[in-house]
């Protein structure tokens, strides 16, 4: 008879529950998003201890803060660099991008286009809640047109992005979109962003009651749950540019795009500098960087006069 212990959630190996509860408000649909992410993490085996998360600032950034894994709570719009600057000195890592609307596509919208790009081989999921909900909700490049908000009262007269399609069209290997409804489908699609070799994209259209809802017509968080639920076509494999999302209108979600295999960026850097590294392995060439690195470190503190001598 096996035995259930009662006292211990399945995830408690994946949080820092010291830290729990979380700042999010209830109705919020950050955790359920976290939940997917950590349980695709779960089901395809990969080990807390070589995957590194990162996220901007934002409720949605928050999350680095309570996942039991080395995690970095980075400055608004700057979480891409710092993630693509991980994978390449470590690619023997696993580096996830968690972050918010806001951060990855207002101020850090150039850093996203461009690791999409390079096909950098990070996987990146997006909280695309319409709005900047931690700073009290301003428009953000993903209110939808006519959306009330602290800083469009009238109206937001302004087309939005459609985040899945422009990572799509930049260059990235794998972009898909779900709601926080569709929580099923959500981690089976993070699991293949996860496995997927080069950048990959999950956007995860998420409700904020408070900065966003209360003031569309969506008070109660159930409202915008139904909205997805009414509303949410599930296709695959279109035409990532006829994924815009209008208001009261049907929107698609799915896999956009499952694209072959290419070089990553690290792939190339290797090639590029291999000959520095004697032609030794990737794994090689990080046990080289972690020996220098620690040289470094030495020489920093005898410099600091902080060390041994
Ligand atoms: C450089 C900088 N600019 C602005 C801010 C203020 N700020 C903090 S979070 C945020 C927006 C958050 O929105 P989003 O990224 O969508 O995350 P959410 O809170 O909606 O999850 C802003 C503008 C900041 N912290 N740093
Ligand atoms: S303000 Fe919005 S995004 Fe932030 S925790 Fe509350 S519901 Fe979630
Ligand atoms: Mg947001």
């Amino acid at each position: 008879m096996s035995v259930v212990q009662a006292n211990m959630h399945p995830l408690d190996n994946y949080l820092r529950t010291e830290r729990l509860p979380h700042v999010w408000c209830s109705g919020c649909g950050i955790g359920t998003v976290l939940g997917a992410y950590l349980r695709a993490m779960k089901n395809i085996g990969m080990d807390p201890e070589k995957t590194i998360m990162v996220s901007g600032i934002g409720c949605t950034g928050r999350a680095a803060g309570y996942v039991k894994m080395d995690s970095f709570h980075t400055t608004h719009g700057r979480p891409i660099p710092f993630a693509v600057g991980i994978k390449a000195a470590r690619p023997d890592l696993n580096v996830t991008v968690f972050s918010g609307d806001g951060d990855l596509f207002a101020i850090g919208g150039n850093h996203i286009i461009h690791a999409a790009r390079r096909n950098a081989d990070i996987t990146v999921i997006t909280i695309n809640n319409f709005i900047y909900g931690m700073t009290g909700g301003q428009l953000a490049p993903t209110t939808p047109e006519t959306g009330i908000t602290t800083t469009s009262p009238y109206g937001n007269v302004e087309s939005p992005f459609n985040l899945a399609g422009l990572v799509a069209v930049s260059g990235a290997s794998y972009v898909a979109r779900w709601t926080s409804l569709h929580v099923r489908r959500l981690e089976k699609s993070i699991e293949k962003a996860l496995k997927k070799r080069g950048f990959s994209f999950v956007e995860v259209l998420s409700p904020c009651p408070t900065a966003y809802g209360r003031r569309n017509r969506m008070r109660d968080p159930v409202d915008m749950l139904k909205y997805f639920q009414e509303h949410a076509v599930v296709k695959h494999h279109i035409n990532p540019l006829e994924g815009v999302i209008e208001p009261d209108k049907d929107f698609i979600v799915g896999e956009f795009l499952d694209a072959e295999e290419e070089p990553t960026f690290e792939d190339k850097l290797w090639e590029m500098t291999k000959k520095e590294f004697l032609y030794t392995s990737q794994a090689e060439r990080t046990a080289w960087i972690l020996e220098h690195r620690r040289h470094l470190e030495t020489l920093s503190k005898i410099i600091s006069g902080r060390g041994e001598r």
